[in-house]
């Protein structure tokens, strides 16, 4: 499948650009990679070149453009041939929906407090009780879906095998890695098997090597 592209932001740090590459990757579709260096004086002018939100993701399909990252996984998986993307149970499907909207709309302290920097290493000791509290829901997640869902279907995966929900949560996995986050043993292997999917290797590899430094990401 062709005449798609992706505008994206830095792998280093843009968590919504890696939720829609990594859907993108594993739905097998064939695509172009735009990536706009966040955080400079031209940043929001660059985007608006390709559409008017001024945020990426952004994906070109021909003549329709969809935005929002949750919305362009919606889009990968209608147009996949390859993968389906979605838990197979009308009801799992429903569960993954939901959860997949709260990730979307949710964590922002999260996503403040602990940016996603997948090249980066920053242990630290204290947390905001609001970062910890969002943590913990996090986990509750994994745990819950891994029990009731995962478990039984196969896979190391949320729903079994890889649904939009776990790529919704891959820049989450690399920010608990990056800031150290305390896991018990499910939610450990959990981390591991989405760092461990190849495409991952591929983002981490591309960020590692990323010239560009955000100072005040760079802690
Ligand atoms: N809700 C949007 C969020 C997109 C977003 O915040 N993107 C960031 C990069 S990860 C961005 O475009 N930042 C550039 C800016 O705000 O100038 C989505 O899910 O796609």
């Amino acid at each position: 499948m062709q005449g798609f592209t992706l505008i994206m932001g830095n792998k280093n740090y843009s968590p919504w650009s890696l939720t829609a590459w990594l859907t993108a990757k594993t739905a097998g579709i064939d695509f172009d990679e735009i990536v706009i260096p966040l955080n400079v004086v031209n940043t929001r002018q660059e985007i608006l070149r390709y559409w008017y939100n001024g945020k990426v993701p952004i994906l070109k399909h021909e003549d329709t453009t969809i935005w929002e990252s949750i919305s362009i996984c919606e889009y990968l998986a209608e147009v996949s041939t390859k993968q389906s993307l979605w838990p197979a149970s009308k009801r799992g499907r429903a569960v993954a929906r939901s959860l997949s909207a709260e990730v979307h709309a949710g964590f922002k302290t999260l996503r403040e407090q602990m940016p996603m920097n997948v090249r980066g290493s920053f242990p630290s000791g204290s947390r905001t009780p609001l970062v910890q509290e969002e943590i913990n829901r996090v986990t509750a997640i994994w745990r819950r879906c891994r029990e009731r869902f995962g478990k039984d279907l196969g896979g190391p995966f949320l729903f079994g095998s890889f649904s939009i929900l776990d790529a919704m949560f891959a820049p989450i996995v690399t920010q608990f890695k990056t800031y150290s986050v305390d896991l018990g043993p499910l939610e450990r292997d959990y981390l591991d098997a989405i760092l461990n999917l190849p495409w991952m290797d591929m983002w981490s590899k591309a960020a590692h090597d990323e010239p560009m430094i955000i100072d005040e990401l760079e802690r």
